[in-house]
């Protein structure tokens, strides 16, 4: 039912129900590490699966709080079940181990977060994973790329930090025809403004740590999809322990409850921003894919029903005009991590990708001239404000 009713709603209502103990409105905190047994049969058909209930935090479905944020982020992804994690990296970690052994491939968009490239460039490669980094806006090199073993196509898009666009649906067919499964990282989209499983993905997760806590107060991860690849996903999680705290899930349902007010906000304060700058003569060039510039603008109409608050531009004069530009803003903060309410402004190739070899950021894009942005929900005129003053330091 709750799946039929509008995203804003969603947000709201999805998953939540009054505390049947005390009758709480608002979604209690499960602080709680282990739950107590009626009885000894009932632990033993508990731990059987032979009876639905609550075991042990670090065991599915960890604790009401935990249920809670499932249901929720699971009836706004679209999807059928979901399990939450301690970091987006270990929510990316669970997915590529539980389902990648020995000998298979896996297809990677070639720019991705940081961690996740070296993720799979070393601890994958190092497990005798063969990886295939491709620039997967080209529908072509992604259909020449995969191998007889080829399990598992990971998309980011938009990616971290050039906003690379691809083309999910065209992508998890391909996907789909070879039997690999595909992942999408939704994280700065969000699923707000793009349904990567509605669009034929079988997998959309996303870092907690960004939009959908929302306020820069939490570590979190979680994936969606159907029940058959949850079921699969729970055993590598119950062994390898990386899940969300109860507190971490609660802010999440908090985050939650306001996500389609502050996406708007987001995405209204990033174009007017992308605009500012693109009409600037410091900057050389900007990356929003909301602008009509953007190269793959019309994919990201086609698949996004918004572009999100980030946005990437290259400084005329270098690293060295871009670091005077970030040490003279004053209300944005200098600061990695994104989907934030306040703006952040960071230098990827010395920051967030700086564990990317530097051939391979030249390669994909990731120059030294590159400054990234998460555009809060500020009154844009000061966000603009405050870069202008800080264009006049350099
Ligand atoms: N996926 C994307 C697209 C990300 O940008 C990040 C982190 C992650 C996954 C990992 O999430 P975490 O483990 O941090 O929850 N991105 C960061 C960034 O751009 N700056 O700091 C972290």
């Amino acid at each position: 039912m709750q799946e039929k009713m509008k995203f804003g709603t969603r947000c709201v209502h999805a998953g939540e129900k009054p505390d049947p103990v005390f009758g709480a409105h608002t979604t209690p905190i499960f602080q709680t590490s282990t739950f107590v047994f009626a009885n000894a049969g009932q632990g033993a058909a508990r731990f059987a699966g032979k009876e639905a209930g609550y075991v042990y935090t670090r065991i599915s479905p960890n604790t009401p709080t935990h249920a809670v944020f499932v249901e929720k982020v699971a009836a706004l992804e679209e999807g059928d079940a979901g399990q939450t994690f301690a970091s987006g990296m270990a929510a990316i970690t669970a997915v590529v181990l539980a389902n990648l052994k020995q000998g298979d491939h896996l297809i990677s968009t070639n720019v991705v977060y940081g961690c996740t490239y070296n993720l799979f460039s070393e601890i994958l490669s190092g497990l005798g994973i063969e990886v295939s980094f491709i620039d997967t806006t080209d529908l072509g090199k992604v259909r020449a790329a995969f191998q007889e073993n080829t399990k598992m196509v990971f998309l980011e898009t938009p990616a971290n930090p050039t906003m690379n666009v691809c083309d999910i649906g065209e992508i998890a067919g391909m996907a789909r025809e070879h039997g690999a499964l595909s992942i999408v990282d939704n994280t700065f989209a969000t699923p707000y403004f793009q349904k990567p499983l509605q669009l034929g993905a079988d997998v959309s997760l996303s870092s907690c740590t960004k939009y959908i806590g929302g306020h820069a107060d939490l570590l979190g991860g979680v994936v969606v999809g159907s029940l058959d690849f949850m079921k699969k996903l729970a055993p590598f999680v119950e062994y390898t322990g990386g899940i969300m705290g109860p507190h971490e899930a609660w802010l999440c349902i908090r985050g939650l409850k306001t996500l389609h007010l502050r996406m708007e906000k987001h995405a209204e304060n990033a174009l007017k921003t992308a605009e500012f700058l693109e009409a600037r003569p410091e900057v050389e060039w900007v990356r929003y894919p909301g602008l009509r510039s953007h190269p793959q603008h019309d994919v990201a109409k086609k698949q996004m029903s918004g572009y999100s608050g980030m946005l990437s531009f290259g400084v005329r004069g270098g690293i060295e005009a871009g670091r005077r530009l970030m040490n003279s803003v004053s209300l944005c903060s200098l600061a990695v991590s994104l989907g934030a309410t306040d703006t952040l402004i960071q230098h990827p190739a010395s920051m967030t990708h700086a564990c990317v070899p530097p051939e391979v950021r030249k390669k994909v894009g990731i120059t030294d001239e590159l400054v990234r942005m998460s555009v809060g929900i500020e009154d844009p005129e000061d966000i603009i404000a405050d870069l202008e003053q800080a264009f006049g330091k350099i």
